[in-house]
């Protein structure tokens, strides 16, 4: 089998894992080739550590995505997330219209804030800018904070802890089936989390969740993305694809357990990311 390849238009941040200090060596352990569209380098990530650097990289993507395409190149997915401005979304959403393709699946993990609340760089003009991206996803991942916004209700409307509820949301955010979604941070039972996935493909909703750890940890998000992306890219099914990303998501918090700013220790996990893909 050949290597599989995800462009991930992502920044990099160098201190605090989140982004592609996760992607990279996550798909690499998923047997993925990742190949970076780098939106902007920063000398750390935006939560938790103030007065970071940010070189912006946003001319560099048009450049690049010509490049790509004299090359001819191809991919077998598509993965965006953060973005650190509107033009950014910009050349991003050219990005995927150059590259999308029939078996290339576009994920769009609609990264803009958490706990109810915006990250501290996105603007209005970039939440707004980011809900007419997701309208090129075949998949997206949002939170709780990233659903209200996408959906335009508030925070407080949008509950995760019933199934029924949280399946109509999940619904909801499919545009009328035309896109599959992974509705993260829905609380079934105590201590549980997991996310509710709407497939496209069969029409059906599904559930699927993992041990809970207290407190919160900076990049889970990221590393359920990259999780889910590999197997996608791998050719799991959606169901089975956020079934391992939760699981794995969880247990590299458990292996952790104290959550800070840096990040998941997930490096020492990944050998069971690849004997999981390995064995399947
Ligand atoms: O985890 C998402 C993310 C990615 N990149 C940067 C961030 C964040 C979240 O805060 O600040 C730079």
């Amino acid at each position: 089998m050949s290597v599989p390849k995800v462009a991930a238009v992502h920044d990099l941040s160098a201190y605090g894992r989140c982004s592609l200090t996760i992607i990279l060596p996550t798909l690499a352990a998923m047997g993925v080739q990742c190949c970076p569209v780098l939106t902007a380098y920063l000398s750390t990530h935006t939560g938790g550590f103030q007065g970071n650097t940010f070189l912006d990289l946003t001319d560099q993507m048009g450049p690049l995505t010509s490049h790509w395409k004299r090359l001819d190149l191809a991919f077998d997915g598509i993965y965006t997330g953060f973005m650190g401005s509107a033009a950014q979304l910009e050349r991003t959403a050219d990005f995927i219209r150059a590259f999308q393709s029939p078996g290339c699946p576009v994920i769009i993990d609609p990264v803009m804030g958490d706990h109810g609340k915006p990250y501290r760089t996105y603007t209005t003009e970039m939440c707004q800018k980011m809900e007419k991206l997701t309208a090129l996803a075949d998949i997206i991942t949002p939170n709780r904070t990233e659903a209200a916004i996408l959906l335009g209700v508030g925070y407080a409307a949008l509950r995760l802890d019933s199934e029924p509820e949280s399946c109509r949301w999940a619904e909801r955010l499919s545009a009328n089936g035309i896109r599959s979604v992974v509705l993260k941070g829905v609380s079934l039972r105590p201590g549980r989390i997991g996310a509710v996935c709407f497939d496209r493909e069969t029409g059906c909703t599904g559930f699927v969740d993992a041990p809970q750890m207290p407190g919160q940890f900076h990049g889970t998000g990221d590393l359920f993305a990259s999780v889910l992306t590999g197997a996608l890219v791998r050719k799991w099914s959606l169901i089975d694809a956020a079934r391992l990303a939760a699981e794995f998501t969880s247990l590299c918090a458990k292996a952790q357990g104290t959550p800070c700013r840096e990040g998941l220790d997930f490096e020492p996990q990944l050998w069971q990311l690849g004997r999981r893909m390995a064995h399947a």
